[in-house]
């Protein structure tokens, strides 16, 4: 091959250290019973934040404070689908969608967290379940997106390790209320934001600033959590209902920089298996966490003093429980990083120097509204195709959540069909080239909503909504 048809062949097929920019697109169809959905979350949409007996969250303590939310709004009023769910509703159905995932607020039907029952809180979510069911939609509910009762915070929430019971009886009034007619249970959202940022960044509710001990706490108990609601729904509804229970955990695709050095193979498992791993290696294989987390967060504590490692352990009992407590698995996936084997300081015990692995996003990939979210099709594909290999491809894949932001809210929205068309297309290639099992995809979001720390300046919606208006103006088109 001389130089000009070398040159020539990398220019049309677009390589570029490893990844591939401009692919051709398969065309195929998805499986049949494939569900397709978009997904919201109960404080980013419902509003409503105090009516009927609902208890606080402490996304409402949250966003009153200065400082935390950036354009100083709060989800009080949201899309108020708390009294628009009809609407909403009707959006999907002229979408043509089949699935729906949302999420339950724990704190409007258990104001308190544990104990009494607000029965006008279950029925919003009762009504809102038959509204679907009429629509011919399969709702997906999400028990926990995030926003805890206050009056948990107030024991410690995700610290204290009785939120393992308050969860599990929590899961008992969802599955025993709405298992009738919902078959898909979710039970926590990305906990490794409620980890990273709600106990160690501060970003998130509660606000903790733990980055190096308090992350992996709140990360420990979440996992005994979602595995005591697991084990609950075989024990006492699995058989009469019939439905499946999981978990969403997120991650970014960690590509190595140099994709056939040995090194950069290893950093880029690593990257993995701290950021999805750390959930899914227990949940999906052993109930253990990774080994290299094991290995390095036990080595740092050492060298940093600790007579403990700051990543604690499951007993015995604990991980026969958690280990393969679940019916599938949740993706939420957005965007990518490059990774490459680097010295970390770890003067200070952190999470984000605990993997040993350097990371960052490509200058030249196209970007969306949020500063962290880069168009990286070729990502997904890879993440599933990691996920399969790492937890033996038995289970079922859902992509719970996958979407493109913008800052304008403008409907003539280009860089969004990019971004759907060719993440789609990467899902599809995932299914039908590499016979990854994804059974269905849920694009983030169904309109426009509370964009936690970033308020309403940040527009993920399929539907742009104007927040201005008193009846939640939508632009549908
Ligand atoms: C979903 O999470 C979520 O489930 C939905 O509720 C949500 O609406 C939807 O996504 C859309 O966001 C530059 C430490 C700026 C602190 C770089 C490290 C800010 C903060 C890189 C790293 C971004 C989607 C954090 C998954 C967390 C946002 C994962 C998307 C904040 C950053 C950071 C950065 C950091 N990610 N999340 N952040």
């Amino acid at each position: 091959m001389n130089l000009v048809s070398l040159l020539l062949t990398l220019g049309l097929t677009g390589v570029c250290l490893g990844y591939v920019y401009e692919e051709d697109l398969l065309y195929d169809s998805f499986p049949e019973g494939f569900l397709w959905g978009t997904a919201t979350a109960a404080y980013q949409i419902e509003g409503g934040w105090n009516e009927d007996g609902k208890g606080e969250s402490i996304w409402d303590v949250f966003t009153r404070i200065e400082g935390n939310i950036i354009d100083g709004s709060s989800g009080e009023v949201a899309c108020d689908s708390y009294h628009k769910y009809k609407e909403d509703v009707a959006l999907m159905k002229s979408m043509n969608m089949t699935s729906y995932r949302f999420s339950v607020s724990w704190s409007r039907i258990i104001p308190r967290g544990v104990g009494t029952v607000n029965q006008a809180g279950v029925q919003y979510y009762k009504n809102l379940i038959s509204e679907l069911k009429s629509a011919g939609i399969i709702p997906a509910i999400t028990l926990y997106h995030w926003d805890l009762p206050q009056a948990l915070q107030l024991q410690g929430g995700w610290l204290n390790s009785s939120v393992a019971d308050w969860f599990e009886d929590y899961a008992r009034v969802v599955f025993a209320e709405f298992g009738n007619d919902v078959k898909l249970f979710i039970t926590l959202n990305e906990p490794k934001e409620t980890s990273i940022q709600g106990h160690g960044t501060g970003t998130m509710a509660p606000g903790f600033k733990g980055i190096g001990d308090l992350t992996y706490i709140a990360a420990h108990n979440q996992i005994r959590a979602h595995a005591r609601a697991y084990r609950l729904y075989q024990a006492e509804f699995a058989a009469s209902q019939g439905g499946k229970v999981g978990i969403t955990l997120n991650t970014n695709w960690g590509e190595p920089e140099e994709p056939n050095n040995p090194a950069h193979q290893e950093a880029s498992d690593t990257f993995m298996q701290f950021n999805f791993g750390w959930y899914g290696h227990a949940i999906f294989k052993d109930g253990k966490y990774p080994e290299v987390m094991r290995r390095n967060i036990d080595r740092n504590s050492q060298l940093q003093g600790l007579n403990i490692s700051r990543l604690p352990e499951f007993t015995p009992e604990e991980s026969a429980m958690i280990a393969g407590s679940t019916d599938f698995i949740g993706l939420n996936f957005y965007t990518s990083n490059i990774v490459y084997p680097g010295e970390e300081d770890i003067s200070t015990p952190s999470y984000f120097t605990d993997d040993g692995v350097k990371d960052y996003q490509d200058s030249t990939w196209y970007g969306a509204g949020s500063v962290w979210l880069k168009v990286t099709p070729w990502g997904i594909r890879s993440a599933l195709n990691w996920i399969t290999e790492e937890y033996g491809g038995t289970k079922d894949i859902y992509i719970t959540e996958n979407g493109f932001s913008d800052l304008q809210g403008n409907v003539d929205d280009l860089m969004r069909l990019y971004y759907y068309k060719h993440y789609l297309n990467q899902v599809l290639k995932a299914i039908k080239e590499d016979e990854v099992k994804v059974a269905g995809y849920y694009a983030w979001s169904l309109m426009d909503n509370f964009e936690w720390a970033m308020g309403y300046t940040e527009k993920f919606g399929l539907h742009s909504v104007d927040f201005t208006s008193p009846n939640r103006y939508l632009f549908t088109q």
